[in-house]
């Protein structure tokens, strides 16, 4: 063995050599991904964004006496939902496709679902559970056995606690409870701050920069949302609907949490933002927030026309699904909600340019081996994996796909999605079919759906221009499907 070794050992460095050589034009030949566009969002508002649809759960005194904002006067006594099933909700959002749910801790009456130490205006005087209920753990347990995250909301504006409109107490009261929540429940993924505020309620100061840090410091992969963010903004309306024209990016420091005014800003965002701070559209499947016996859930079309108009630009959906009297999510909505997923399966699991025979780019970037190929838009990752074209090109960038079956293509809905994990890009796009202009809109962001408003287009070829864009547009995702539901 030895004396084997002895004569090849002459030859090892060159062996060396070669092998170092390869290796380093194997490096060479891999193409870098481009520079991103500031500013990126942060790993938790990623997280979030592809979430899509998520939870509300209105529930407290309201609940039981019919109204909208309880006064505050509300005896706790009338808190007394009986066959409450927290698995029952967590069971209804997981069939509805939901991963976090967002639940009312305490609304503007005051009432807490938590056994909370600074007050007793809370479960601990109703006779639910003998007053030794909490509706938050029964959430975060139901929760946590069905791999389910949990949101909570704590209203600022507070109609029963007298230290409220005295600044000092009040904040102390409030950074208390949410410390509370947010020590004792395990991970909270997202917290609510309402800026409503009743138009003659007493004054009052919140301290949100000492409440924000307070919250980073005590979970640190949260986002909180508030009309001014900091990770999560308010669209604006509460109809579900955002912007044809929705930017993640905006400038916070034109926003304010309860200022009227800016509506529009929110609900289109800035392509000059200079903060990441993408919107959340929250509507309720009923008219209230909370359940009456009266009202009904939205009609399916009404759903889906959310949907189009919310996650189909660029936001998520918080659907609000109030728990009733009982304690658990009644059967029409249930029944309503499963006949949505259904819909949104039905819709989206089939991508006809799948069944494409070819599709080809204005440009690439890099070489033939480098990974930034048309083909990249037609795999299941929908952020890290996308098209880009060359850095120089100068003619319009475009994406084209071409049917390899003489009946071509039908469908009624495009969807389109950027990398945005290297910023938000896209300004002005056309769609084309068989080279007649079938739709056009602005921004893209995460997800961009055009619904036809011609109704269904047959063709066998379907070209996306991308128009304007700061920088290269990068595509990660394209979608051309059929929704038999959409009848214009
Ligand atoms: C509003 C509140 O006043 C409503 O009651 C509800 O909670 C909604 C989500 O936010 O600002």
């Amino acid at each position: 063995m030895a004396k084997l070794w002895c004569c090849w050992w002459p030859l090892t460095p060159l062996l060396f050599q070669l092998l170092i050589n390869s290796a380093i034009s194997r490096l060479e030949q891999a193409t870098t991904p481009p520079l991103p566009i500031l500013p990126l969002p942060s790993f938790s508002q990623l997280k979030w964004q592809q979430r899509e649809l998520i939870m509300f759960l209105h529930f407290g005194v309201n609940t039981f006496t019919g109204s909208e904002w309880g006064t505050g006067h509300e005896d706790p006594a009338i808190f007394d939902p009986v066959g409450l099933d927290a698995n029952q909700w967590v069971d209804t959002a997981v069939e509805a496709g939901v991963s976090l749910v967002i639940l009312t801790a305490k609304h503007h009456d005051g009432f807490c679902l938590w056994p909370s130490n600074y007050t007793d205006h809370s479960v601990v005087r109703s006779p639910w559970r003998n007053g030794r209920g909490d509706v938050v753990q029964e959430l975060v347990d139901a929760a946590k056995t069905r791999g389910v995250d949990v949101g909570l909301y704590l209203s600022p504006w507070d109609r029963h606690d007298r230290r409220y409109g005295r600044d000092l107490v009040y904040n102390e009261y409030y950074l208390a409870q949410l410390q509370e929540l947010l020590k004792k429940y395990g991970s909270v993924r997202e917290i609510w701050f309402d800026g409503a505020k009743g138009a003659n309620a007493t004054n009052m100061t919140y301290y949100f920069t000492e409440w924000f840090s307070m919250v980073k410091e005590l979970q640190s992969s949260i986002n909180i949302f508030s009309d001014a963010g900091p990770d999560i903004r308010w669209v604006g309306d509460e109809n579900g609907s955002a912007g044809s024209t929705c930017w993640s990016t905006i400038n916070r420091s034109k926003l304010a949490i309860g200022k009227a005014g800016i509506e529009d800003y929110l609900s289109t965002g800035d392509p000059k933002g200079r903060d990441w701070l993408p919107p959340e559209c929250d509507v309720s499947i009923r008219p209230g927030w909370f359940w009456h016996k009266s009202e009904s859930p939205k009609k399916l079309s009404k759903l889906l026309e959310i949907y189009y108009n919310s996650v189909g630009r660029n936001c998520l959906l918080l659907l609000n699904v109030p728990p009733n009297t009982t304690g658990l999510i009644s059967e029409e909505d249930v029944k309503r909600l499963k006949e949505f997923r259904s819909a949104i399966d039905t819709i989206f699991s089939t991508n006809l340019a799948e069944s494409c025979l070819l599709v080809k780019a204005s440009s690439k970037r890099g070489g033939k081996e480098g990974g930034f190929g048309p083909e990249n838009v037609l795999d299941n990752d929908h952020l890290w994996t996308y098209w880009a074209p060359r850095d120089d090109y100068k003619g319009d960038h475009w994406i084209e796909f071409t049917s390899g079956t003489d009946e071509g293509l039908r469908f009624n809905v495009i969807r389109i999605q950027e990398a945005i994990g290297l910023g938000q890009r896209i300004k002005r796009h056309e769609i084309y079919v068989d080279g007649i202009r079938v739709a056009n809109g602005t921004t893209v962001g995460y997800k961009r759906l055009h619904r036809l408003e011609g109704g269904v287009v047959h063709g066998r070829v379907v070209r996306i221009r991308i128009i304007e864009s700061r920088g290269v547009p990068l595509i990660s995702s394209v979608g051309l499907h059929f929704d038999p539901y959409w009848h214009p």
